[in-house]
C-alpha cells in the first residue's frame, strides 16, 4: 500500500500553564535572529508521537524560513488545560500561533480572541466549529481515513460481522470525523453489524477496558477501529488481555512507535499513518505568508499511508512517526 501525497488513496484496499491544572511541556526550536518571526506552536496534548512528528516539521520549516518556535502542550487532550495555555501564548505577542484546538466549542472563544488580539491562527490537525478567523487550516482526510478502515477491515473479515469503534471524546473534530467516515461506510453494506463508538477519554487503559468489556458481551467481534494513537494502543491491550490476539482485527489510525510493535506482534492488522511533519511544515508556510501579507490556503489536506506488516519495513517505513526529532 502506497503512500498519498495528498489525499487517502481510495479506501485503500484495505506554558506556560496557568494554576497547578495544566503543567505543560516546553522547547525551543527552529532558527532566526531577534528580529526573526516568532512562532507558537501548541499541541493537542504533549508526548504524543503525533505532535511531537508535527513538532519536527514545524522546527525544520522554522529553520528554513528564518522563523522562531516555541512549543507547548497540556498533559492531557483536554480544553480546560489547553486553554489557559493558549491564553498564556496570547499575552506573549507571538506573530503567529499553530494550535491542535481539543475540543470544537470549548476553544473557539479562545482561538477567536487570539486572532482578534492580532496574532495569525493556523489550525493544525483539528479545528473548531467556526474556524473562518483561521489563516489556513490543514488536516488530514479524516472522514476518508474512517471509510478506508471499514474498507480494510471487510477485506481482512469479508464474510461480514459485529464492528466497534473505540474513540476518545466527542467534540474532537479529527476523530469524530473518522468514527462518522467508518460508521457510514459500515452502513452501507448489510453484512456488517455496527456496534457503535465508545469514547476512552484519550487513555489506553480505558481503551483495553472497554474492549475486553466488548469482548465479553459479543464475542464474535470481527473488526475494531481505533481512531487514534492512545485508543489503539488500549485496543491492542485489550485484545491481548482477552486473548484474542489475530482473532479480532484491529484497525488503528496513526502509526506510534507502540503502534507499529503491535502490528509486527500480529495484535493489530492495519495502521493509518497521517503526515504529521507536513501538516507542520505547511502550517509554518501559511503563517509566514499571511505574516508577508501574501494569500493564504484556507484549507489543506494532507495525506496518509495505510501499514500492514507487509510494507512497514519497506515502502512505509518512512511514514511511522518519531518519538523526538
Ligand atoms: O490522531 C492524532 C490526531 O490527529 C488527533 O486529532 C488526536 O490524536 C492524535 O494526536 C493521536 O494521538
Amino acid at each position: 500500500m502506497k503512500r498519498t501525497s495528498r489525499g487517502l488513496a481510495a479506501a485503500a484496499a484495505v506554558a506556560l500553564a496557568v494554576g497547578s491544572l495544566a503543567a505543560c511541556g516546553s522547547s525551543d526550536g527552529g532558527g532566526g535572529g531577534s528580529d526573526s518571526k516568532k512562532i507558537a506552536f501548541i499541541q493537542g496534548v504533549s508526548g504524543d508521537e503525533f505532535y511531537i512528528t508535527m513538532q519536527c516539521g514545524i522546527e525544520a520549516e522554522a529553520k528554513k524560513l528564518g522563523a522562531k518556535v516555541t512549543t507547548q502542550g497540556p498533559e492531557k487532550f483536554d480544553p480546560t488545560q489547553q486553554k489557559p495555555i493558549v491564553d498564556s501564548v496570547v499575552a506573549s505577542r507571538p506573530d503567529a500561533i499553530l494550535v491542535a484546538p481539543t475540543d470544537v466549542s470549548a476553544m473557539q472563544a479562545p482561538l477567536k480572541a487570539a486572532s482578534d488580539a492580532g496574532i495569525k491562527v493556523v489550525l493544525v490537525d483539528t479545528t473548531v466549529n467556526d474556524p473562518s478567523f483561521a489563516v489556513s487550516q490543514i488536516s488530514s482526510d479524516n472522514e476518508g481515513g474512517g471509510a478506508a478502515a471499514f474498507e480494510a477491515i471487510k477485506e481482512l473479515a469479508p464474510d461480514g460481522g459485529k464492528v466497534l469503534v473505540v474513540s476518545t471524546d466527542p467534540g474532537v473534530s479529527t476523530v469524530d470525523a473518522r468514527a462518522k467516515g467508518f460508521k457510514d461506510a459500515a452502513a452501507k453494506d448489510s453484512s456488517f453489524q455496527f456496534l457503535g463508538v465508545q469514547y476512552s477519554h484519550n487513555e489506553p487503559t480505558q481503551a483495553a477496558k472497554i474492549v475486553t468489556a466488548a469482548l465479553q458481551k459479543d464475542p464474535d467481534i470481527v473488526g475494531i477501529f481505533a481512531t487514534n494513537v492512545f485508543s489503539a494502543e488500549g485496543s491492542a491491550t485489550g485484545i491481548r488481555q482477552a486473548g484474542k490476539q489475530g482473532k479480532v482485527n484491529v484497525v488503528g489510525f496513526d502509526a506510534g512507535p507502540a503502534q507499529v510493535k503491535q502490528l509486527r506482534d500480529g495484535t493489530v492488522q492495519a495502521l493509518i499513518a497521517q503526515q504529521p511533519d507536513v501538516i507542520g511544515s505547511d502550517g509554518v508556510q501559511q503563517a509566514i505568508a499571511a505574516l508577508d501579507g501574501k494569500s493564504t490556503k484556507k484549507t489543506i489536506q494532507t495525506g496518509s499511508t495505510i501499514i500492514t506488516k507487509d510494507n512497514v519495513d519497506g515502502d512505509a517505513k518512512d511514514a511511522v512517526y518519531q518519538s523526538s526529532c
